[in-house]
């Protein structure tokens, strides 16, 4: 191959790779996520964040990980209640099913949201990113909700 030849070789690859790129970025999140709330508590506590996840693919999509710049840690929760008894337990994988959903809800899963970085204001918007099994992810706007809050509104 002559040197001029393997250049436009190299250009055609690239220019293939950026389109391939840009096609990646447009391509629509991997979760509908709907009604994402976060219910704050004061003195420090953990907050919690709730919302419902809807998988619209034929496959199953694996949440495996939540992160938040606004916060130290978060977490997968989950909330279990046996014999009057309630506890949280960690959770490593939540499949959401094909053309199925999950609610994270109070007392069922949950993010769980430790150690604010800066003052949550009630009413403010709060990123949260997702990320999934097939190493994809997307970042999801959670409003704050006071402690007495049942819902986004
Ligand atoms: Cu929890």
């Amino acid at each position: 191959m002559s040197r001029r030849r393997a250049m436009a070789t190299i250009c055609w690859l690239a220019s293939a790779w950026t389109t391939h790129a840009a096609a990646g970025q447009t391509m629509s999140a991997p979760l509908e996520v709907r009604a994402a709330w976060i219910r704050w508590l004061p003195a420090g506590l953990p907050a919690a964040g709730y919302a419902v996840l809807y998988n619209r693919t034929n496959a199953p999509v694996v949440l495996v990980g939540a992160e938040s710049t606004e916060f130290a840690r978060t977490m997968i929760h989950r909330s279990l209640s046996s014999g009057g008894l309630e506890r949280m337990l960690p959770v490593a994988r939540l499949a959401v099913p094909a053309r199925g959903s999950i609610r994270l809800s109070p007392g069922g899963y949950h993010l769980m949201l430790i150690q604010p970085r800066r003052p949550v204001v009630i009413g403010a918007h709060v990123e949260i990113r997702l990320t999934y099994a097939n190493g994809r992810s997307q970042t999801v706007e959670f409003v704050v909700r006071p402690a007495n809050a049942t819902g986004p509104h």
